[in-house]
C-alpha cells in the first residue's frame, strides 16, 4: 500500500520532451520520440541529451527552510551537548532570540551572501524550488528586510523561491510578558505591509508552549484570511498543542514536524486536505524520541513532505538528498514517500501544481541523478549523486558548475 503513492510511478527506458520552460510530454523513449508535437511540426529537436541511465526525476522541492539568517548557533550547541536542553536555552532568552538579534545586525547584503551559499549547495544536489521563511527579525523593518533578501535569491541563483511571513515565531525580546501586544502588532502592522508588498506568499506561525498559543495563532491566521494570504503551521513539535486540527481548521497549505499530533489531528488534516511536512534534520538534532505519527497519516490518506526545516537552532543542513535517508531510516518512510516528499507532496505543501511531478504542461524542472533506483537515492549518507539540474527549461548543473 505505501509504495503506492500517486505520482510517483517509474518509467524504465524513459525520456522527456521539453519546450521552453514547459514539459511537453514524458513516456517510455519510442513514444516521446514519435509525439505528435515532434511528428506534426517541421520542427527538430533541437537537442537530445543521454541521461546515460540515470534516475531522472522531478526538480526537488525543499518546503521547509528558515535559511536567512545572521550568525549561528555553535555556542548554543556546546551547551545543549552539555544537557541543557533546547526549551530551557530558549526560556533563558537564548534560542531563537540570539539569531534575532544577529539577524537584526545584519545588512541585507551579508544575509544574501550567506543565504546564498546554502542555496547554492541544494541547487547543485537537485533543488529547483524552495520555501523561506521570515520570523528572525520580529520588526517590521527586519521581517521585511529578510523577506526581500529571501525574494533576492532568485534572481541570482536558479531556483524558484516561496517566501513565507513568520512573524509569530518568538516573542522578542522588547515584548516580554507582553505577548498580546506583540500579537496586535503582527496582525495590524506587519501583516497588512507585508501583504500590501506581496513580500509573502503564505503566513505561518509556531504554536507551542515556547512560543505562541492556539488563541494567539488563530488571530494571526485570521488576519491572513482576511488579506488572502494562505496558512501553514509549525504544529505539536515539542509537545501537543492541538496544532494541527488548528491548521486543518484554517485549510493550512500544510502542517509542520507534528511529532505529538494525535488521531484527532491526523484525521483533522485528512478532511483538510492539508500536508504534513515531516521534519527529520529537526528530530535529529533536537534529540527527539517521539517520531510524528506516520502509520496514523498512511492509513488516513494524508499526503507526507520531507523538508530540511534548515536553521541554526534546531537543524544545521541544507541537504534534502540527507533528509531522504532519515525519513526512511527514522520515520519509517518507504523510499518511494520519502521522495514523493520532495517533489509531489512537496509542491502542493506549496500550493503549486504547476511542478513537483514530469507532466505535460508542467514546469520543466528537473534533476538527473547517477543512481538506479529510488531506494539508491535514499539509502546512502552523504553522497551527491545529481548529474544535471534543469530548471525552468535551462541547464544550471552539472553540479558545482555555472553557479
Ligand atoms: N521550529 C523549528 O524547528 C525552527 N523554528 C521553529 O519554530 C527552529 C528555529 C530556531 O531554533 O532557530
Ligand atoms: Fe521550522
Amino acid at each position: 500500500m505505501a509504495d503506492k503513492v500517486p505520482g510517483t510511478e517509474v518509467i524504465e527506458e524513459g525520456a522527456l520532451l521539453t519546450d521552453g520552460d514547459q514539459i511537453v510530454t514524458v513516456g517510455r523513449r519510442p513514444d516521446v520520440l514519435s509525439h505528435s508535437a515532434l511528428a506534426r511540426s517541421d520542427r527538430e529537436v533541437d537537442e537530445a541529451v543521454d541521461c546515460a541511465g540515470g534516475l531522472l526525476l522531478p526538480g526537488l522541492i525543499d518546503c521547509h527552510t528558515h535559511l536567512v539568517f545572521g550568525g549561528d548557533r555553535s555556542r548554543e550547541f556546546e551547551q545543549r551537548l552539555e544537557g541543557v536542553s533546547y526549551q530551557e536555552i530558549s526560556r533563558q532568552g537564548g534560542g531563537i532570540r540570539s539569531t534575532v538579534a544577529a539577524t537584526r545586525e545584519s545588512s541585507e547584503q551579508e544575509l544574501r551572501s550567506s543565504a546564498s551559499g546554502r542555496v547554492s549547495r541544494m541547487c547543485a544536489n537537485g533543488v529547483t524550488t524552495l520555501e523561506v521563511k521570515s520570523g528572525y527579525g520580529l520588526t517590521l523593518k527586519d521581517e521585511e528586510k529578510m523577506l526581500s533578501v529571501a525574494r533576492s535569491l532568485s534572481e541570482r541563483l536558479p531556483v524558484s523561491i516561496h517566501t513565507t511571513f513568520l512573524g509569530a515565531h518568538a516573542i522578542p525580546e522588547e515584548f516580554h510578558e507582553k505577548n498580546d501586544d506583540y500579537i496586535q502588532l503582527v496582525c495590524e502592522e506587519m501583516l497588512p505591509s507585508v501583504a500590501k508588498q506581496q513580500l509573502a506568499d503564505s503566513v505561518d506561525a509556531f504554536c507551542e508552549n515556547i512560543a505562541f498559543t492556539n488563541q494567539q495563532v488563530r488571530q494571526v491566521f485570521e488576519k491572513a484570511r482576511e488579506l488572502s494570504l494562505p496558512v501553514r503551521l509549525h504544529a505539536d513539535q515539542l509537545t501537543n498543542s492541538g496544532g494541527a486540527a488548528l491548521a486543518a481548521e484554517f485549510g493550512a497549505l500544510s502542517a509542520d514536524h507534528l511529532e505529538y499530533t494525535d488521531e484527532v489531528g491526523v484525521k483533522a488534516l485528512a478532511r483538510s486536505g492539508t500536508v504534513a511536512v515531516l521534519l527529520p534534520g529537526a528530530f535529529y538534532f533536537l534529540k527527539e524520541k517521539q517520531c510524528p505519527p506516520v502509520a496514523l497519516l498512511r492509513e488516513h490518506q494524508v499526503p507526507m513532505a520531507l523538508a530540511t526545516d534548515c536553521n541554526p537552532g534546531s537543524s544545521p543542513v541544507d541537504s534534502l538528498l540527507l533528509m531522504l535517508n532519515m525519513g526512511c531510516v527514522m520515520f519509517g518512510l518507504t523510499p518511494r514517500e520519502a521522495v514523493a516528499g520532495v517533489t509531489v507532496h512537496a509542491a502542493k505543501a506549496l500550493g503549486l501544481s504547476d511542478r513537483g511531478a514530469l507532466k505535460p504542461g508542467s514546469r520543466a524542472d528537473f534533476a538527473v541523478f547517477d543512481v538506479e533506483t529510488l531506494s539508491h537515492l535514499c539509502y546512502p549518507i552523504g553522497v551527491e549523486p545529481a548529474r544535471m539540474v534543469v530548471q525552468a527549461g535551462c541547464l544550471t548543473g552539472p553540479p558545482h558548475k555555472a553557479l
